[in-house]
């Protein structure tokens, strides 16, 4: 058991404390606990056997008790009480998107609905609209929540995936017997969702690495298990399939593991069009050089080697052919972090620990964007408050030789286009993010109205989370994205990437057709914590599926030069 688990029990808490209508100050209690714990840089084990927990603030006698408990034991008396408690499909319908507690409470108390497909039922009939507290368009907006949810089903964050993927890697490969382990499949290719693991391995011993694999996964439920094939699923339910193979059709398994289907029929075609048949474990028919690697393997094809993000048949083979495939960013390419927050704002980590954090990682530049003074969501900066931490940031620069800090701000766009503050404010900054987080519900042209506004504005630097969506969990807000682009390209706005791994926004299929008409981009974790800096690969994931070169990125410029776009226009 980590901290991390010890988080999502005390948020799973808060929502069933809500489902049963429990009073508000014990909800925010145990949702603040479960932040205060992810956040939590020291060891929990060692507070947990001091019993010093109610020394953190937000941790009181209760919380600490009942944390403790599930430490010591695996199990928590107050949790499984309420688990009892709650219809199961309660908890189903909590996951459509837009329907909160209270909601589902009242459906299922005045209708006697308690799961999705009721409520669906329902909706459609137009049962829900007489409801009090509902309507025609809240009946609306739950059928679309169920469509989002169904449209999502199965499918996990990527971000949530790739760290339990990579330590079974890292176990993997650890052992002799494996003489070579890969992730395969949509997160190998750094999909933003993925329906679940694909493990390959090279190995002459199928039997002991199949069960050296049970044994790092022993809750999970084995759904089969053979000789070249185990699949098993975790309690979350994700699947994770083991393909294991001879050392010799390792990089054919490899690469056609890797997918995705619509590039592997290119390729195969290909293949056959140069008189091979090429499968899962082995290319024959012609005489060939020997593949031991995938990078042999697209070379008897005639092709140099296409990365992984790329293959999604977008192009990708006719560019191999001719030579043009672009130099993908890496994140060894990144000099510098924009876009992220700190404990004056909505972070939990102050403005020392970002920048010591930061430059602990190597980056030369780090860009504050607190949250501007409306955010009241957010506990944005009044004037006086952005002053002071401008002071701040003036003595970080005046002590650090390393880092530098740059000032900037993250400003709300106002429903009406205009910006949180006012341009004699924003003529300070280093730099101005600009973003939208409330009045989601506009008409589309309404909304792009509003963005094109604030993008003509000359102190914005970045158009931050372009389209508002959460993966799985919310859709874009309606716009002519398309338009905004457009003009965020003649403007020379930068359009950020934000790889916070629930956004993943822009989308890299935007991104793509974006850059080709010149739009630059920033890759920016919108960190809210130091930790929140470790995002930033899943940014470089998005990028590089959108084939952005070191060019398009403006992070990988020097402080000055970085500068000198973010202030282009002034
Ligand atoms: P996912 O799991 O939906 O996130 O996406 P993938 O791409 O990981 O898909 P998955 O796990 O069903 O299969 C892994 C790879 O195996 C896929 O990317 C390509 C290959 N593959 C699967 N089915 C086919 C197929 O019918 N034809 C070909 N050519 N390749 C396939
Ligand atoms: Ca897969
Ligand atoms: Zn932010």
């Amino acid at each position: 058991m980590d901290k991390r688990d010890v988080s999502r029990l005390l948020s799973e808490i808060a929502v069933l404390l809500e489902l049963r209508g429990d009073n508000a100050f014990r909800v925010r209690a145990y949702e603040n606990a479960a932040r205060v714990i992810d956040a939590l840089a020291e060891d929990l084990g060692v507070r947990v056997e001091a019993g010093t927990l109610t020394e953190l603030k937000g941790i009181g006698e209760a919380i600490a008790g009942n944390i403790s408990e599930y430490w010591r034991t695996g199990a928590m008396t107050f949790y499984e009480g309420l688990v009892d408690a709650t219809p199961p499909g309660y908890l189903e319908m909590i996951r459509i998107p837009g329907l909160g507690a209270k909601k589902v409470r009242a459906l299922g108390e005045a209708l006697g609905i308690t799961s999705v497909a009721a409520l669906k039922r329902a909706a459609e009939k137009g049962e829900i609209r007489d409801l009090k507290g509902f309507g025609a368009q809240s009946e609306k907006k739950i059928l679309k929540g169920i469509a989002l949810l169904e449209s999502g089903a199965g499918r996990f964050l990527a971000g949530a995936i790739r760290p339990i993927a990579e330590n079974l890697l890292d176990s993997l490969r650890a052992r002799d017997d494996v003489e070579a382990a890969e992730i395969g499949g949509s997160l190998r290719r750094w999909a933003e969702t993925v329906k679940d693991v694909d493990l390959l391995v090279a190995t002459r011993k199928p039997a002991a690495v199949t069960k050296a694999f049970l044994a790092l996964a022993p809750e999970a439920t084995v759904i089969a298990s053979g000789e070249t094939k185990t699949s098993v699923r975790l309690a979350s339910g994700l699947a994770i399939d083991l393909r294991l193979v001879a050392p010799s059709e390792f990089p054919f398994a490899l690469h056609y593991f890797t997918g995705s289907v619509a590039h592997n029929i290119r390729i195969r075609a290909r293949a056959q069009d140069r008189g091979m048949s090429l499968n899962e474990y082995a290319l024959s028919g012609k005489r060939h050089a020997a593949v031991k690697t995938e990078t042999d393997l697209f070379r008897v094809l005639g092709l140099p080697y296409i990365e992984p993000e790329l293959r999604e048949d977008r192009g990708e083979i006719e560019a191999a052919e001719g030579e043009a495939l672009p130099r993908l960013v890496r994140e060894q390419d990144m000099r510098g972090i924009l876009h992220c927050h700190t404990t004056a704002s909505d972070g939990k980590s102050t403005l020392e620990e970002m920048g010591a954090a930061a430059a602990a990682r190597g980056a030369e530049y780090l860009g504050i964007a607190d949250h501007s003074a409306s955010a009241r969501y957010a506990n944005g900066l009044s004037e006086a408050e952005l002053k002071r931490q401008e002071k701040a940031i003036d003595a970080w620069n005046a002590s650090s030789a390393t880092l530098r800090i740059l000032k900037g701000s993250e400003v709300d766009i106002l429903p009406d286009g205009t910006l949180d503050y006012p341009d004699s404010v924003l003529e300070r900054l280093d730099f101005v993010v600009a973003s939208i987080h409330t009045s989601f519900a506009m008409s589309d042209d309404a909304m792009t109205a509003r963005i094109i506004r604030a993008l003509r504005n000359k102190y914005v630097s970045i158009l931050a989370h372009p389209t508002g969506r959460l993966l799985l969990q919310r859709e874009a807000y309606r716009l002519h994205l398309d338009e905004v682009l457009r003009v965020a390209g003649e403007e020379g706005v930068v359009v950020e990437i934000n790889a916070n791994p629930h956004r993943l926004d822009l989308d890299w299929r935007e991104a793509m057709a974006a850059r080709a008409r010149g739009v630059r981009f920033a890759v920016n974790p919108d960190a809210h914590h130091v930790s929140g800096y470790d995002d930033i690969r899943y940014g470089i994931g998005v990028a590089r599926k959108a084939w952005l070169t070191p060019k398009d990125v403006i992070n990988t410029l020097p402080v000055e030069k970085a500068l000198a776009v973010m202030r282009e226009r002034r």
